[in-house]
């Protein structure tokens, strides 16, 4: 049954108000645009990209002592409430909503790029280049990204299913400190606000990397040259499939799209690990993970103060920038599924599921492109250097057997991938501009398609001008903020846990 809930007027006008000036610039002078962003961001992970380290490892600390502690008992929800989805859906909900097609952009190549410009100045191309290569993208994707996600999913969903705060907006993880109207407060607004615009801004950074990429897949089935038809039509009909998700719903639209989307990848996975090198990639995978494990600390506080060579602030700090300008929409939106769950099932489930499905992405693709290069079959490197990434994920799959399938197979899970992001953030908008929601009803249905559809106009826009670079480089920056927020959000959970749950009560 919908519900009818009343809109948030003023929210919706004043983010609508903001993006419209906003992308004013990227549309009139779309390259002075990007290049100012881009000096902004370059300052901030200069200058700032330590804040991001300790940010993620802070993090990360606070969730293992939280789950740890005898708080990690506490069910969000009513003590013998059962979860309200199955695991298998409640993870597969979580991942794909918090990684879309940026992951298979990445999963395939990222390990070129270390090759060829390693950490802890290694050799280039030398064999530790390679075994380092395999193991960062593991690390960049892993416990201490999924870390990024976890605090915000926590925080809001402790103060919307334990404590009963009558909304699901950012701004119901600062109740603590801001009191139950927190979202008519000054600062609730502000960071409701911030919410909006970082999401809506984030949005183009995925459809931005996957578009031009499954439009290079399709027009190599086609025999035809990436055009921007190809790279429009992606685009529409992503859109269409998160729209109609997001209209379904929770249960009717985005989880199964997300349980067929979790289908249809594991089998692409299986597929190039028996069809590739399997003993090859399974012993990379393995030789990686304990290459990660191994010198955890030392990826989370490399700094690379004497040599300065940009792979910490290119990279890492890169990466935590982009999960934290995520952060806020994925938190809410695994908040909202959580019920029934206790923080500690969140937190260890968010942090090792979510680890373990990028990795075998990274591990199973990214081991067949090192094959290929390794080998001397396919010089990938190459290819990235000559004709960029889309062509390079292209030629990796059109290296296995059933070309056309595969490369079908890829684009349609590219294409669910993005839309189970866009559907679920859509989803997430629709309640931050909810006055009332609460616990387990769904923001109204015309309302989220309202959302789904701004999430794709924009994108769409700033690619026919040009501009997309400055939504990516804008959600960069809007981290920063988020960054500080999430101090305060940590700080308003652990207050409100202690001060509900202190064992004289
Ligand atoms: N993160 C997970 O398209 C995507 O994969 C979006 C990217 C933040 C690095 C998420």
């Amino acid at each position: 049954m919908e519900n009818k809930h009343s809109i948030d007027r003023w929210i919706v006008g004043a983010s609508l108000g903001l993006i419209l000036i906003a992308t004013l610039p990227a549309v009139l002078y779309p390259e002075a645009a990007a290049h100012r962003l881009d000096v902004i961001y370059r300052f901030i992970s200069s200058q700032l990209g330590i804040a991001y380290l300790w940010g993620a490892m802070g993090g990360l600390g606070f969730l293992t002592w939280l789950a740890l502690s005898r708080h990690g008992r506490i069910r969000l929800g009513d003590q013998d409430q059962p979860p309200e989805f199955s695991t298998y859906s409640w993870v597969g909900m979580l991942f794909c909503a918090g990684v879309g097609a940026g992951m298979l952009y990445w999963a395939g190549i990222e390990w070129a790029y270390y090759y060829e410009t390693p950490p802890f100045g290694l050799t280039p191309r030398s064999l530790d280049a390679a075994e380092w290569a395999s193991a960062y993208p593991l690390f960049h994707w892993g416990i201490t990204a999924w870390g990024i996600y976890c605090l915000p999913a926590v925080a809001i969903g402790y103060q919307y299913h334990v404590k009963k705060a009558p909304m699901l907006r950012l701004s119901t993880a600062l109740q603590p400190f801001l009191g139950e109207h927190a979202d008519r407060t000054f600062i609730g607004r502000t960071v409701d606000l911030l919410f909006i615009i970082s999401l809506i801004g984030g949005a183009g950074t995925s459809l931005g990397l996957s578009t031009p990429m499954i439009a290079n897949v399709l027009s190599e089935l086609a025999g035809v040259p990436s055009n921007f038809t190809i790279e429009f039509a992606v685009i529409l009909f992503s859109v269409i499939l998160f729209s109609a998700s997001v209209y379904l719903g929770l249960r009717k639209g985005i989880k199964r799209l997300s349980d067929i989307n979790v289908t249809l990848a594991i089998l692409l996975m299986l597929f190039i690990l028996l069809a590739g090198p399997t003993l090859f990639i399974i012993k990379n995978a393995t030789n990686s993970v304990g290459l990660m494990v191994d010198n955890f600390f030392r990826m989370n506080t490399w700094t690379d103060p004497f040599t300065n060579s940009g792979f910490v602030e290119n990279w890492t700090i890169f990466y935590w920038a982009w999960w934290m300008a995520y952060a806020p929409f994925v938190g809410l939106f695994v908040a909202r599924i959580s019920g029934g769950r206790t923080i500690r099932q969140i937190i260890g489930g968010m942090l090792f599921f979510g680890s373990l499905g990028s990795a075998l992405f990274f591990s199973v693709f990214g081991g067949w492109g090192m094959h290929l290069e390794l080998s001397g079959t396919l010089s990938v490197t190459e290819v990235i250097a000559e004709s960029g990434g889309p062509a390079a994920i292209t030629a990796i799959l059109s290296a296995l057997p059933w070309k056309s399938a595969v490369l079908i197979l890829f684009a349609v899970v590219a294409i669910i991938f993005s839309a189970t992001t866009y559907d679920s953030a859509s989803y997430s908008l629709a309640s931050v501009a909810t006055r009332r929601l609460p616990a387990g009803e769904d923001p109204d249905k015309w309302h989220r398609v309202f959302w789904a559809l701004i999430l794709g106009l924009l994108p769409v826009t700033l690619i026919y001008v040009g501009g997309l670079k400055v939504s990516q480089s804008a959600s960069l920056v809007a981290s920063l903020p988020i960054l500080v927020l999430n101090v305060a959000i940590a700080a308003g959970l652990a207050v409100s846990l202690r001060k509900d749950n202190s064992p004289g009560q």
